[in-house]
């Protein structure tokens, strides 16, 4: 018999030889309330079963926190009937996504197959960015994307809320972000921004979710919307390599900007003001983000010298620091000698480093602290697939496959690191070309399990399903759990779909 299929393969999956399970609206939902609630909505969601997590009934679905095991781990025992037990709240929460994966159809109907999970992560960060500035993503929008990403057990949502496109939250220190530079997107699209309000719903949203937000401002560079709001801390437009190769046009100071090139804009370094924006701005979103992370960017400051980049880098992640938070940045800011010691770093660079990227990435591992992954041309989710869609950008090492997605091992990209020095693993959404849901769904899956796989999952090679054709087979038994979710994936050619 055939292993029941679950993205992200889990620590321990072994067959049971008892009684499937078997779903009728008859069952009873005992044990924890929200887990029990969430179960409800993605089985009914499945079966079109009329559960209600009230149910009264003998068997049924059990679901408790034991506070045993690490973190976020969970254990599920079906035989009959179905136990699930969480370590924490999470770990429950994870348990019955993993359940809500193992539900098939079967000629007597809906069931669950004999089983028994014992599952915790790999790493402790497992994250999906979304790109707000270069397209405004709605509230609504977010919220969606909050639930897909937590059904792969991602457990961090990085928000990108400035670029030299737009500023897309309000902040009460510094008004005019909102008021002057929040109105339009790339190509002419509407802008927008989130009220403080916004910001919070979103940030209850995730941790009902059991995920946090952290929120980014990109500096010094991708500034250019700051200097609508603020002229006074920009310095004038460069015209960058970037601008020069693609043909475009030298952005104009005060207008905004609505092409997708990089590395033009620079705050003014040698300035205090500069500091006493990014103070007020990163003190306010502190007080705002419940979560331990901000981050300031620091990717492709091309319009800054080395030297003054350093400068920013250094004072930017002390004010955070100062603040109680720890900084994150794109792996560039490791070539600051000054960054502050608990910054994590967030390496952008290939699966196999070019450009000394690698270097930067492990400075920050040298200071004691650790690195997200985000290799761009593995898991960033707006490139080009192969065959599909017409959106995306294919700059990362051309277009890439499911198989390129998946077939990356964390440990092995930065020459010299193990797992302790990796906090996590991060799949990002730049949004030039990505405009609605739909579209997000489109890049995003199947994409992003492949991501989930590499946060949450053994190693590879530590188990003999830690492999593409596993992986492949796995993700393809989720086609009919995600339509029923309105998660409108690129049937991509590459899996044989339920
Ligand atoms: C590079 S990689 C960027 C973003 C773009 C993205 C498009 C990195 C940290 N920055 O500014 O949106 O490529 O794929």
């Amino acid at each position: 018999m055939s292993l029941p299929a679950v993205v992200p393969l889990p620590s321990s999956l072994e067959a049971g030889s008892g009684e499937p399970f078997r779903l009728t609206d008859e069952i009873a939902l005992r044990g924890e309330a929200d887990a029990a609630a969430t179960l409800t909505a993605l089985l009914t969601a499945r079966t079109g079963l009329a559960l209600s997590s009230a149910a009264s009934g003998t068997g049924g679905v059990e679901l408790r926190i034991e506070r045993r095991g690490p973190a976020e781990s969970y254990r599920i025992t079906v035989d009959g009937a179905a136990v699930v037990t969480g370590a924490d709240a999470a770990g429950l929460f994870y348990g019955v996504q993993t359940l809500a994966q193992l539900v098939t159809r079967d000629a007597d109907g809906w069931a669950i197959p004999a089983v028994r999970i014992d599952d915790a992560p790999r790493f402790a960060y497992r994250g999906v960015m979304l790109d707000v500035a270069r397209h405004f993503h709605p509230v609504e929008t977010v919220k969606a994307y909050i639930d897909r990403a937590a059904t792969l057990k991602f457990n961090a949502l990085h928000l990108h809320l400035s670029d030299d496109q737009g500023w897309r939250v309000h902040l009460d220190s510094r008004p005019r972000l909102t008021e002057l530079a929040s109105g339009t997107s790339v190509g002419g699209d509407p802008g927008g921004f989130y009220t403080k309000d916004d910001y919070r719903d979103i940030v209850e949203y995730a941790a009902s979710r059991h995920m946090v937000v952290v929120p980014e401002v990109d500096l010094p560079g991708h500034t250019h919307a700051v200097g609508l709001a603020y002229p006074e801390l920009a310095e004038a437009p460069v015209l960058s390599d970037d601008i020069r190769e693609t043909g475009g046009e030298l952005p104009i100071a005060g207008a905004p900007y609505e092409g997708i090139a990089v590395g033009f804009s620079s705050l003014r370094i040698h300035d205090e003001a500069t500091y006493d924006f990014v103070a007020d701005v990163f003190g306010e979103l502190a007080g705002m983000t419940p979560g331990p992370y901000l981050h300031l960017g620091g990717d492709e400051a091309l319009g800054t010298s080395a030297e003054d980049f350093a400068l920013f880098v250094e004072r930017a992640s002390d004010i955070i620091a100062d603040l109680g938070k720890t900084p994150v940045a794109w792996h560039e800011a490791g070539s600051a000698k000054g960054v502050a010691d608990t910054t994590v770093g967030q390496y952008w660079g290939y699966v196999t480093p070019t450009d000394g990227m690698d270097d930067k990435a492990r400075a920050f591992v040298s200071n004691g602290s650790q690195l997200i992954l985000s290799p761009a041309d593995a898991i960033y989710l707006d490139m080009k697939y192969p065959s599909g869609p017409a959106l995306g950008l294919s700059w990362a090492n051309g277009p890439t496959s499911v198989e390129d997605a998946y077939s990356w091992e964390p440990s092995d990209v930065i020459a010299g690191i193990d797992d302790s020095d990796i906090l996590g693993v991060e799949a990002p959404m730049w949004t030039e070309t990505i405009r609605t849901l739909d579209d997000i769904d489109l890049m995003a899956f199947p994409r992003i399990a492949a991501a989930a796989e590499a946060a949450w999952s053994p190693a590879t090679g530590a188990s003999e399903l830690r492999t593409w054709e596993s992986f492949r087979a796995r993700v393809g038994t989720l086609g009919p759990l995600w339509t029923s979710l309105g998660i409108g994936f690129h049937p991509s050619d590459e899996i044989s779909w339920a």
